[in-house]
């Protein structure tokens, strides 16, 4: 069960943020009101929402999942892949160290976006991409093992982030979608395909018993409670258009 989340609100310059989606421009506003329901969904599951400030000098920090992971044993703040989100982690450092868990950092030159990073249990699999290196997947895993912890790398050819295309809804249950449906290391789940018109679906988050999806995708919708899983969807179109998922818009612990 998870009880707290962290988020960070969308900033202004967020319309300069990196984006190979193609869905034109996000419209500010739009987001900020989003970016408020997915904080009420959050706390309908709930969770206590701690909610960061926006920061106009980083266009893409409104996806803070990519700064941090935040284990039950410790938290690792990450080197971002992305040149322009290299500081990101740094200015969420203070909060991180208030949580009251060791704070673990990624070094030079591995680079790590948790956005890869899918927790299954005690096993975090750490998706190789353009934004996370082999060496910073294993400083990642070598913190990891250090409490107690363990985790295994998976390549990527063609996603952004590991988590684009696949999301763990406990009970041994994965949504997953394109490369990750024939990946060997993942055969031990039960995998719910996503349908190819609905990959951005593929990104939904399990919090305790509900699983969030994104409006827009009922194919999707419907094999999850036909599952046996309540759903709440929410809206984030303004998010999509900078490729970002329903998980980097949180920290959830
Ligand atoms: C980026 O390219 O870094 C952002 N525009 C989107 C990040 C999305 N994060 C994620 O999927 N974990």
């Amino acid at each position: 069960m998870f009880t707290k989340a962290l988020v960070k609100t969308p900033c202004p310059s967020m319309v300069n943020g990196i984006t190979h989606a193609g869905l034109g421009t996000p419209d500010f506003e739009l987001a900020l009101a989003q970016h408020k329901a997915y904080i009420n969904v959050l706390e309908a599951c709930g969770l206590k929402v701690t909610i960061l400030e926006s920061d106009n000098n980083f266009p893409d920090s409104t996806f803070i999942e990519d700064a941090c992971l935040v284990t039950p044993k410790c938290a690792i703040l990450t080197r971002p892949g992305a040149k322009s989100r290299r500081e990101e982690p740094h200015h969420i450092s203070k909060i991180i160290h208030e949580l009251d868990l060791p704070v673990e950092t990624i070094q030079s030159p591995g680079t790590l976006d948790a956005g890869d990073i899918m927790m299954v249990e005690d096993h975090y699999y750490i998706g190789l991409s353009d934004r996370t290196s082999i060496q910073g997947a294993q400083q990642m895993i070598g913190i990891l093992n250090k409490y107690g912890l363990t985790g295994s790398t998976i390549e990527l050819k063609t996603m952004l982030h590991l988590k684009t295309g696949i999301s763990y809804l406990e009970n041994n249950t994965l949504l997953a979608f394109g490369e990750f449906l024939e990946k060997e290391e993942l055969q031990q789940f039960d995998i719910l395909e996503v349908d190819k018109n609905e990959s951005y679906a593929a990104n939904s988050v399990w919090i305790n018993d509900t699983v969030i999806v994104p409006e827009g995708f009922p194919k999707t919708a419907e094999m999850i409670i036909k599952k046996g899983y309540k759903i709440i969807k929410v809206d984030v179109s303004e998010s999509r258009k900078l490729d970002g998922g329903l998980s980097c818009l949180s920290l959830r612990f």
